[in-house]
C-alpha cells in the first residue's frame, strides 16, 4: 500500500473514532437523543473494506453504521446536524443515528432491523447487474444477523444470480448482550460460505491492510461478473451495546481486546516503516478534530425542524 493510501485511511479512522468520542459527549448533554451504537474498535473494516469501493458504489450499512458512512465519504456535519435532529441532517432529522441515508454516495442507509440490509443489498446489486453499471455492493451485517434467515435467502440467491456484492460480516463477539456461543453453532461464519458455493474469508478486522486487501479482491471479483464473497472480520466493539445499556461483557475480555485497537497497531505500523513521522500524525489529528469541532457547531446553529414540515417526505 502507497504512503498516500495508508494516510487516507489513518485520517478515515481517526474520523470515526473522534466523530464517535464526540457523540458520546454531547449524548450526555442531551444533545442527541434516541439510541446510539458506538463502532469504536471496530473503524479498521469501515475504512479498510470502503477504501476499495469507487464513488458510485453503494454500502449497505447496519445500526452500528456510523463508520460506514464516514468511511464512504460522508460529511461529518451532516451526520452530526442528523444525530442532533436538525433540519440540516441527511435525512432532516427524521432518521436519526440508525438511519444515515444518502443516495449521492451511495449510501443506503443504516437499519434498525438487524440483517434487514442483506435483502436490501442484494436489490441493489441486482440492480447494479441489470443495468450493467459496474457498480459493487458492500453488505455489512454483524454476527447477530448471521443467525437470521435474511442471511440464508440473500446469499443463495446472490450465488445463484451471480450478483456484485460482497458481504462483511463484523464479528465482534457480541449481540447486545448475548455472547456468540449462545446463538452460533459455529466458531467461523465465514465457513458458511462453501453452502452458497462462494469463497469465504476469515480475517482479523483490526488490521486496516488485511482488510483492504481481501475486500479489494473480492470487489475485483464481484466487478468482473463472478458472484459474491462472504469476509467475516473478527473485531471487538470497546463499549456497550448502546448509550442506554450497561456492559454485560467480561471487563477482562474488553481489556485484552483493547490491547488490539486497530487504530495504535496502525500507528506503530506506519511509524516503524517510516511511512509518516509523529508529528504529522499529530497534525492529521488536530485536523480531525477541528473538523469535529465544526461540525459540532453546525449542528448546535441548525434549526429542529419546523412542525408543519412534519408530512414532508410521505405519499399521500
Ligand atoms: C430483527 C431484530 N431482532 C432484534 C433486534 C434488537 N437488537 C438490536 S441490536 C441487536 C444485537 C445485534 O447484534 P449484532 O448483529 O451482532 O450487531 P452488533 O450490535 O454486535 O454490532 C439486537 C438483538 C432488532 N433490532 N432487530
Amino acid at each position: 500500500m502507497n504512503r498516500k493510501k495508508s494516510i487516507e485511511l489513518l485520517d478515515l479512522m481517526y474520523r470515526i473514532r473522534f466523530f464517535e468520542e464526540r457523540t458520546m459527549k454531547l449524548f450526555r448533554e442531551g444533545l442527541i437523543v434516541g439510541a446510539l451504537h458506538h463502532y469504536i474498535g471496530e473503524e479498521a473494516i469501515a475504512v479498510g473494506a470502503c477504501a476499495t469501493a469507487e464513488e458510485d458504489d453503494y454500502v449497505v450499512s447496519t445500526h452500528r453504521g456510523h463508520g460506514h458512512c464516514i468511511a464512504k465519504g460522508a460529511d461529518l456535519k451532516r451526520m452530526m446536524a442528523e444525530l442532533m435532529g436538525r433540519e440540516t441532517g441527511y435525512s432532516k432529522a427524521r432518521g436519526g443515528s440508525m438511519h444515515i441515508f444518502s443516495i449521492e454516495e451511495g449510501l443506503l442507509g443504516g437499519n434498525g432491523i438487524v440483517g434487514g440490509g442483506l435483502p436490501i443489498a442484494l436489490g441493489s446489486a441486482l440492480s447494479g447487474q441489470y443495468r450493467d453499471s459496474g457498480q459493487v455492493t458492500l453488505c455489512f451485517f454483524a454476527e447477530g444477523a448471521a443467525a437470521r434467515g435474511t442471511f440464508h435467502e440473500s446469499l443463495n440467491l446472490a450465488s445463484l444470480w451471480k450478483l456484485p456484492v460482497v458481504y462483511i460480516c463484523e464479528n465482534n463477539l457480541w449481540a447486545a448482550t448475548t455472547y456468540i456461543n449462545y446463538s452460533l453453532p459455529i466458531e467461523n461464519i465465514g465457513d458458511r460460505a462453501s453452502a452458497y458455493g462462494i469463497p469465504g474469508k476469515v480475517i482479523d478486522g483490526n488490521d486496516v491492510e488485511k482488510v483492504y486487501d481481501t475486500v479489494d479482491e473480492a470487489v475485483k471479483r464481484a466487478r468482473a461478473g463472478k458472484g459474491p464473497t462472504l469476509i467475516e472480520c473478527k473485531s471487538f466493539r470497546h463499549h456497550p451495546h448502546c448509550m442506554v445499556i450497561p456492559d454485560t461483557r467480561p471487563q477482562d475480555e474488553v481489556m485484552e481486546w483493547k490491547k488490539k485497537d486497530p487504530i495504535p497497531r496502525f500507528e506503530k505500523r506506519l511509524l516503524g516503516k517510516k511511512v509518516i513521522t509523529k508529528t504529522e500524525m499529530e497534525k492529521i489529528r488536530g485536523k480531525v478534530n477541528n473538523m469535529l469541532d465544526e461540525a459540532e457547531e453546525f449542528g448546535r446553529k441548525s434549526s429542529v425542524p419546523g412542525v408543519e414540515t412534519v408530512a414532508e417526505g410521505l405519499w399521500a
